[in-house]
């Protein structure tokens, strides 16, 4: 692995070098995904619970054209106020961010890219890209689904939010042979809720579980990630008629104002968020600590277990 263009802290380095638990976090949900100051105030907690439970956080973003696990809080400032100014990074923005030395908030692929790059196998998140609604005329599906078919990291999240097709979603990952892993469930979460109608591949109800199944894909040399997704505790569910009128009523916008490509996911997001008010915030911002706690502990176990 070229580690020429990568920059870790010196915590993050320490800590992958004595084998202990390190959790990758992206960025795109810091500069896209919420409003300042929520979104620096949420990250800087997600990372404080990630030690909490036991494992060092390593939140990505590519600073300056340098891919960088383990931002500091100050970075982590910069990004949150920079908001959408901050390039939003896919696969397909790496190469020229790097080569004239710009910022990126990376997104589950360039973070999944980033991660293993820097040896990290499980890495944190609020919800992934998908298959959008409609994607069978516009072609609109994220590179987080190739990106899991390719590189070898977990990513935990909250299942997908019903502003894609979800059952879409999951007929691409099976294709790709990604597995899809409902954690102490039969059924995908969809985000807000705790079930969306659409069965997940498998359910593990221990943390241990889920890391076996890792490892077995990693002594078998399989190609590609694993999606864990993790339901949002109970407490902070949404209700669905509120959240599925919400995203209905985006997703018509969104088509009328012929908002394309990778505006659409931010877009979708905000307009939902101003729709609901403060709730879909606070569900949201509390979903991604339930992740990260989860992540902390699968790492833990990874880090720990034995080999497969
Ligand atoms: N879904 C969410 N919150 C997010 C994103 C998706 O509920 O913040 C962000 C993630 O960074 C994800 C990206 O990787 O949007 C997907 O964008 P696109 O659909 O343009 O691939
Ligand atoms: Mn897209």
């Amino acid at each position: 692995m070229n580690t020429s263009y990568l920059s870790l802290s010196p915590e993050v380095s320490q800590a992958l070098q004595d084998k202990r638990p390190v959790v990758a976090l992206e960025s795109t949900i810091i500069s896209h995904g919420m409003p300042y100051p929520q979104n620096v105030e949420t990250a800087l907690s997600v990372e404080q619970t990630i030690r909490d439970n036991g494992a060092t956080p390593a939140t990505i973003a590519i600073i300056g054209g340098r891919p960088t696990a383990g931002c500091t809080p100050d970075q982590i400032e910069y990004l949150g106020r920079q908001g959408q100014k901050v390039t939003k990074a896919s696969r397909r923005d790496l190469p020229v961010l790097v080569a004239q030395h710009r910022d990126g908030a990376t997104t589950v692929t360039t973070t999944m890219i980033i991660a293993h790059m820097a040896g990290i196998q499980v890495f944190a998140t609020g919800g992934i890209g998908g298959v959008h609604r409609g994607a069978e005329t516009t072609m609109d599906i994220s590179a987080d689904l190739e990106e899991l078919a390719m590189t070898p990291v977990m990513v935990v999240c909250a299942g997908c939010k019903s502003i894609l097709d979800i059952g879409l979603t999951l007929e691409y990952l099976e294709t790709k042979g990604v597995p899809v892993i409902g954690f102490g469930t039969d059924e995908l979460p969809a985000f807000y809720t705790r079930q969306s109608g659409f069965g997940v591949d498998y359910r593990l109800d221990t943390p241990a579980a889920v890391a076996d199944a890792f490892r077995a894909q990693r002594a078998m040399n399989l190609q590609g990630g694993m999606l864990v997704t993790n339901p949002i505790p109970a407490e902070y569910q949404m209700d669905k008629a509120v959240i599925d009128q919400a995203i209905e009523t985006a997703v018509a916008e969104c088509n009328r104002l012929g908002i394309k490509g990778k505006e659409t996911t931010p877009f979708l997001l905000a307009k939902v968020k101003e729709l609901t008010g403060g709730d879909s915030l606070a569900s949201n911002i509390q979903l991604v600590l339930s992740n990260a706690r989860l992540a902390a502990h699968i790492a833990r176990e990874l880090a720990t277990g034995l080999p497969a």
